[in-house]
Formats: structure tokens, sequence, C-alpha cells
């Protein structure tokens, strides 16, 4: 499903273009993207386009791709903000997001 179907592109645009040069914060992000008010229904279908190899967790491999699921124009992160994102959502410290920590990290 093309992330435009859950978000406005307009939005993705505005908060791309906002960490464009500055250090990512996946908060934020999902804040600016309009996620805060989405159903939990649908962010877990924003996971799991996230979630490129359907396996049910976002790994440390997806997670540096992650503004790409968004938008094709999106930036990597670098492997600092890749290693923040992964310590501010991986609660339980398997190194990687499943999606009760997606979610935990969009609503709290
Ligand atoms: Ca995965
Ligand atoms: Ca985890």
């Amino acid at each position: 499903m093309p992330m435009t179907d859950l978000l406005k592109a307009e939005e993705i645009k505005k908060a791309l273009d906002a960490f464009a040069a500055e250090t990512f914060d996946p908060k934020k992000f999902f804040e600016m993207v309009g996620m805060r008010a989405m159903s939990a229904e649908n962010v877990k279908k924003v996971f799991q386009v996230l979630d490129v190899d359907g396996s049910g967790f976002i790994e440390e491999e997806e997670l540096k791709f992650v503004l790409k699921g968004f938008s094709q124009d999106g930036r990597d992160l670098t492997d600092a903000e890749t290693k923040a994102f992964l310590k501010a959502a991986d609660k339980d410290g398997d190194g990687k997001i499943g999606i009760d920590e997606f979610e935990a990290l969009v609503h709290e």
C-alpha cells in the first residue's frame, strides 16, 4: 500500500523537508506526518509498509531507509540516527521494533 493512501503527501513532504538537514527525530516526524491522531489500525498499516521484508519487525537495516517508505525522495538515516531511533523505540531490547513498540512511539 502506498503511504499516500494513509497520509497526506503534502504533510509527508513538509516533514521530510524539516529533517532534510536536521537530526532526525522520529517522534516529531511521526507527529508532523499526522500519525499521532491516527487509529491503531492505520498505524499498523504504516508499520507494515516500513517492515519491507514482512518479518513482523522493523530491523535496523529497514530503519536506516525508513524515510524511503514515506517518499522515494526521503533521505537515508545516518548510523547515529538509526541507532538513536532504535534506542528510543526498542523497549524490550531485542534490537528491532515490534508493532507495540512502534505504536507506543507514535502515540506516547
Ligand atoms: Ca522487517
Ligand atoms: Ca524490540
